[in-house]
């Protein structure tokens, strides 16, 4: 299949999911109610993404009866027996909206990436990062376009938080990707630094204190002002590996249990902090666990040396 990574092409405005032709399905999350769909638009590969949105407070309390998914269902029974009934319940579709994340023209690595695998964890020392993860990171990593289309003002605009222009402890705070934005329950927003050259915790030394605390102090009074969300009840963490390689923090609720919080993946800010001010270069001296998938370049790369 082609790699689309220098194909920019964009979905016209008038799309909708009948001009994506269904392939294969990639994978089906039962537990978060996610399904990934490979197909194709217009000839070039395109990943949908469905996922059903979370109840929310106000679909329950909310004064307009429009709203409010009690006053507008219709019951199908399934069974009885004594106190105990089940049904299927129908709602207005207004009160019933999947979230669609569509990726377009999608790549191998995007496809790798929602394909079902297996998963491996890895232990890297500072010396298998210089010499097998950097320079597979370098040649395969995710394209970061989006990533410099919010940075300078082109895309998202509106949906910035808060930003800091500068340079050094600079960050632009936006609902991410894998939110909706309105629904309070599973709030994520997600702090990109101005900085291009820190790829992920890898890189973070002493000097780069200021920044994350910069980040964390103004985040969190952010968050609070504009969603309501106290600081004791955010997570804020790093992913390592990350999919994209330009240093972002990552927010969400802390009753939210969002893709990628485990400790296989999730690095602490707080933590990170904290391990910075004890060694300032603990994060290249540090051995770092973990996981990849069956399909992962990366994962090929660590499987060679252990066969040398
Ligand atoms: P990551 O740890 O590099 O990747 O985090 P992963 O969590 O997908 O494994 C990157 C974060 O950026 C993820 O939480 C993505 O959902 C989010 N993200 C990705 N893209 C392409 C966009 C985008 O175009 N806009 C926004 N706002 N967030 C994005």
């Amino acid at each position: 299949m082609v790699d689309n990574e220098d194909k920019r092409t964009q979905l016209p405005q008038s799309f909708s999911l009948d001009d994506f032709v269904y392939e294969r399905l990639l994978s089906n999350n039962a537990n978060r109610k996610v399904i990934f769909v490979l197909g194709r638009c217009f000839n070039l590969p395109a990943i949908v993404i469905l996922e059903k949105i979370a109840f929310t407070e106000e679909q329950f309390s909310g004064t307009d009866d429009k709203s409010t998914i009690l006053k507008n269902s219709s019951l199908e029974k399934i069974m009885e027996n004594d106190i105990y009934q089940n049904n299927f319940c129908r709602v207005d579709s207004d009160l019933n909206k999947l979230k669609a994340t569509i990726i377009y023209p999608a790549t191998e690595k995007h496809i790798s990436k929602y394909t079902e695998q297996k998963i491996y964890v890895l232990k890297e020392t500072p010396e298998l990062y210089k010499s097998v993860t950097l320079p597979c990171l370098e040649k395969e990593q995710f394209n970061c376009d989006w990533v410099y289309n919010i940075l300078e003002h082109r895309q998202e605009v509106d949906r910035i938080v808060i930003e800091d222009l500068s340079p050094d402890v600079g960050f632009m705070l936006l609902p991410d990707l894998k939110w909706d934005g309105v629904t309070d329950e599973t709030m994520y927003v997600t702090a990109i630094i101005m900085n291009r050259s820190i790829k992920s915790i890898r890189d973070l030394r002493e000097s780069h204190l200021p920044l994350l605390e910069n980040i964390k102090s103004k985040c969190l009074a952010a968050i609070k002002d504009k969603y309501g969300v106290n600081s004791n009840e955010v997570r804020a963490y790093f992913h390592y590996q990350p999919s994209y390689y330009h240093l972002h923090v990552h927010f969400n609720y802390l009753k939210y249990d969002a893709p990628g919080i485990f400790c296989d993946k999730a690095h602490l800010l707080d933590t990170v902090i904290d391990n910075i001010k004890m060694v300032p270069n603990y994060y290249e001296k540090a051995t770092l666990s973990f996981t990849v998938r069956e399909n992962d370049k990366l994962y090929d790369a660590y499987k060679s040396i252990a066969e040398e």
